[in-house]
């Protein structure tokens, strides 16, 4: 059976008092009556994610995430991290080519393989981000173009090292916009997906893959979205700045 998630991505959210505070109360809220069997995966900024860790070992029900690393092991390339650092401290989940780094930051698909091949080096398991725009879901073959991010920057990998992605379909359109794909939409890509990695690394790899829903999810939609067949949990923005709204969405998986 594939692993349900739920993870909070924080973005560049909190001071460090909020955080601590965002923090306590999630570890609260998060029991395994709330969690079944879901492994929930925070992903506050960088800078938190030491005091994170240490916060949550002894649950273990709630890993802890970044949101980006560099591609490069070490070296000179002030003010980033790596996925060795972030293996150091224990982190567990990276989040890779979310859409809002892909923009403002520009980062391709050829590089986002090589931040994948560095994470999975170290240990440390990609969330790797795909997903559409609006223009391209109104004007194109939008399905082409999330299968084309996973090719060029997952299928290069072996089927063992495949086995630690985890994926998350995230619709740009439905991004900070209060836009969320509807649960048959976000069903249809996840299907699409899942058909994909089974063209590449066979059907029981892909039955096995944990393909997450992004964008605008949220206490009020998770539950219809995560009744979907391949849909296995999701990557959470806004709503997992607030303890009680990410807890009724972890429920709802
Ligand atoms: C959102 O919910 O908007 C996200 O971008 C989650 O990563």
């Amino acid at each position: 059976m594939r692993k349900k998630i739920v993870a909070g991505n924080w973005k560049m959210n909190k001071t460090a008092e909020e955080a601590q505070t965002l923090l306590s109360e999630v570890i609260a809220l998060i029991n395994d009556e709330v969690t079944g069997q879901v492994e929930v995966v925070l992903c506050p900024p960088a800078l938190y994610l030491p005091i994170a860790v240490q916060s949550t070992l002894a649950y273990e029900r709630i890993s802890i995430g970044a949101q980006n690393c560099h591609e490069k092991a070490s070296g000179a390339y002030t003010g980033e991290i790596s996925a060795p650092m972030l293996r150091s401290i224990g982190v567990q989940y990276v989040i890779l080519g979310h859409s809002e780094r892909r923009q403002y930051f520009e980062e391709t698909n050829a590089q986002l393989a090589e931040k994948v091949n560095i994470a999975l080096e170290n240990g440390v398991k990609p969330i790797f981000c795909c997903g559409e725009s609006r223009d391209l879901r109104e004007n194109g073959d939008y399905i082409a173009f999330v299968k084309n991010q996973i090719t060029e920057s997952l299928f290069h990998l072996s089927a063992e090292s495949f086995a630690n992605v985890v994926i998350a379909y995230e619709p740009i359109w439905a991004i900070g916009t209060g836009l969320t794909a509807s649960s048959a939409q976000a069903q249809d890509m996840h299907f699409e997906i899942r058909q994909h990695i089974a063209s590449q690394f066979g059907v029981e790899v892909a039955q096995d893959t944990t393909i997450l829903y992004g964008g605008s999810a949220n206490e009020k939609n998770a539950a219809e979205l995560f009744a979907q067949p391949d849909v296995d949990g999701g990557l959470i923005g806004g709503a997992s700045l607030k303890a009680k709204e990410f807890t009724i969405v972890v429920q709802a998986n």
